[in-house]
């Protein structure tokens, strides 16, 4: 037990029991945002040894909180106060659920029996009532000696099955109440087994091998929820078994290199139209896979099937046939799944074609050599692709740093051009394409990983969470902020047509100083114009750890509108 319940003699309290119902799961870290009614809750639980990562706006603590689960397979824990610090991490917690990222929002509440009456509580609301629908599950814990099965549940939920948000309400009278220490302790749960294995049926594994082996054209697709799993040594062994062509969707990037000879990334829309057979392993076939047909998988018409047939490797049974039928579907958790997969494989597998397997090597070293001609130019201004490509070549010198992107531009461009190594590196908008995740994700990944993050940032998508830098320079946290500068949404240039002084919605100041903002909290401030200060700045950046921003400022006309997604623009709609 703590030391503050033994000064208490025979009893503990609310505060104290959960706590020490988080660490007994070994949950060590919190990421917070303190008032009413947590505010002792936080101190007390630095005091008696966990780190409570405090933020500035409760969305980034809430990002934080989902990175730091999709990074460790245990639920990334945030902390609010009551309504409108609830609702700031409602976010978060709904981003979390969306991308299958195990977290757990705790939210103070205000007085039941008032908040029921509705009666007018300070910050009352129900938040139990508004969680639920944006979340894989919510609870309430009224009593002390329920703390222990609240928090365990809690843990199951988030980290079993196909992971997502978890809300957890603690009303501030709880965390006051005593009970008997001997029996706070006993009432105390350690979750066993909180994720536990799921095998796939034998004959689904046969069912999809069988598939596999009378395929003319392979492919595999590797999802965030395949680097979730951590099972890289199993998938690796897969891909290059069975010599299949795969492409790693954004946050499955590094899960293999992405110079592996098998990466099918240079000659995506190649592959992607011409599949026969196509294995996605912990991908959905959302928008961001255009649904599984249309014209970017060979189909004829915009809601026309290609004629693939899918395997999906998932551990939701719900996924198969979401969009397009799945021929195979493979259910269970990833690792367990591939495993099999390898096990019914045999000795003999055929890899693919040569026809199949050549025509892409073509079409990548064609792209290839394409994008190595665009990026050893050197342009004044310095666009996208000259000042990535010095993001490229450091990343390749630490493969181990963790990189955040977000931005329309700034991310389509950072993940084209910027090469992964190692798994579960590359940290981004996700399946939401949400602005904001920025600075809470590369608070996270410092924090967890303890390795550098450069987090590379449109200076739009910066913005929502730009306050944090105060956070990382105050945490002294080995933070690089790179902002892709073009002073605006999708570029600097646009025109207000209406004769009026206002700017165009889309357009920013003018040569601004986010650099000054990393200066004002005392972290490095840097203005880079051209490569070789980027180089500089970034190289003395990573080598000393210090919190530094650099303003990267780039053309201001080099963006296009919504970067690669101008098609999902109304007005594009209406062309079609
Ligand atoms: P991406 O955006 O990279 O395509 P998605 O978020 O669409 O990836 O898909 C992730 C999928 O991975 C989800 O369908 C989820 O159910 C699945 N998933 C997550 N974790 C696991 C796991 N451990 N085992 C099996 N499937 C998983
Ligand atoms: N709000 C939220 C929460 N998420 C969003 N995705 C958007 C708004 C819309 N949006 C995008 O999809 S990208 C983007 C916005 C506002 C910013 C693009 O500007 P940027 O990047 O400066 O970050 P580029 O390099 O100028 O394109
Ligand atoms: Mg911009």
């Amino acid at each position: 037990m703590t030391t503050e319940t033994q000064t208490q003699g025979t009893t503990t309290d609310g505060f104290h029991l959960v706590i020490d119902a988080l660490k007994l799961n070994d949950i060590r870290t919190i990421y917070a945002l303190p008032g009413i009614p947590i505010t002792d809750f936080l101190r007390m639980s630095q005091a008696e040894g966990m780190r409570v990562i405090s933020f500035r706006h409760e969305q980034h603590a809430g990002n934080a909180a989902a990175a730091a689960g999709f990074l460790t397979q245990k639920p990334g824990i945030c902390f609010t106060v009551s309504a409108p610090g609830f609702l700031n991490g409602l976010t978060a917690l709904a981003n979390a659920t969306t991308n299958c990222f195990p977290m757990i929002l705790v939210s103070g509440s205000s007085e039941r029996e008032i908040v029921d009456l509705q009666q007018g509580d300070y910050e009352e609301m129900d938040q139990l009532a508004i969680a639920k629908p944006l979340c894989k599950a919510a609870f309430r814990v009224l009593h002390a000696e329920d703390i222990g099965v609240g928090i365990a549940r809690a843990i199951r939920a988030a980290v079993s099955g196909r992971p997502g948000g978890v809300y957890l309400d603690l009303p501030a009278k709880l965390f006051a109440q005593t009970m008997d220490a001997e029996a706070g302790k006993k009432s105390l749960i350690k979750v066993v087994d909180a994720a536990p294995k799921q095998i796939p049926g034998a004959d689904a594994v046969k069912r999809a091998v069988d598939l596999l082996k009378g395929a003319k054209k392979p492919l595999i697709i590797l999802g965030k929820g395949a680097a979730y799993a951590q099972a890289d040594a199993e998938i690796k062994s897969f891909v290059e078994k069975t010599g299949i062509p795969y492409l790693p969707m954004s946050m499955a990037k590094g899960l293999l290199p992405d110079n592996h000879a098998q990466s099918a990334s240079a000659a995506r829309s190649y592959v992607l139209a011409e599949a026969d057979v196509v294995m996605l392993v912990g991908a959905r076939l959302n928008w961001l896979l255009s649904h599984g047909k249309g014209k970017t998988w060979g189909g004829a018409g915009s809601k026309q099937a290609g004629g693939q047939q899918f395997i999906q490797v998932d551990i939701s049974p719900t996924e198969a046939d979401s969009n397009v039928a799945t021929a195979a579907p493979v259910i269970g958790d990833i690792g367990s799944c591939i495993a099999a997969l390898n096990g019914a494989l045999g000795a003999n597998w055929a890899k693919p074609p040569a026809d199949w397997t050549g025509a892409i090597a073509e079409r990548k070293d064609k792209n290839l050599t394409k994008m190595a001609e665009t990026l050893a130019k050197n342009p004044s201004p310095m666009n996208f692709h000259s000042a990535l490509n010095v993001i490229r070549d450091k990343i390749k010198e630490r493969p181990d740093a963790v990189l955040v992107n977000e931005g329309a531009n700034a991310l389509d461009f950072t993940r084209s051009i910027v090469d992964m190594y190692e798994p579960r590196k590359r940290l981004d908008v996700g399946t939401w394409g949400i602005m904001g995740i920025g600075m809470g994700f590369a608070v996270a990944a410092a924090v967890e990983t303890g390795k550098p993050v450069i987090a590379v940032e449109g200076d739009s998508a910066f913005g929502f969470s730009g306050m944090e830098v105060e956070t990382i320079c105050r945490y002294n946290l080995p933070v690089c902020i790179v902002i892709l500068n073009n002073n605006g949404i999708y570029k600097g240039t646009d025109q207000n047509t209406s004769g009026t002084a206002d700017m165009a919605p889309t357009q920013f100041v003018k040569n601004a100083r986010y650099d000054m903002m990393m200066q004002a909290f005392g972290g490095a401030g840097v203005m880079a114009h051209t490569p070789e200060e980027l180089k500089k700045a970034l190289d003395e950046a990573v080598a000393s750890g210090k919190p530094t921003l650099i303003n990267a400022v780039i053309d201001e006309g080099a963006g296009t509108e919504s970067g690669r997604i101008t098609s999902l623009n109304p007005a594009a709609a209406k062309k079609k």
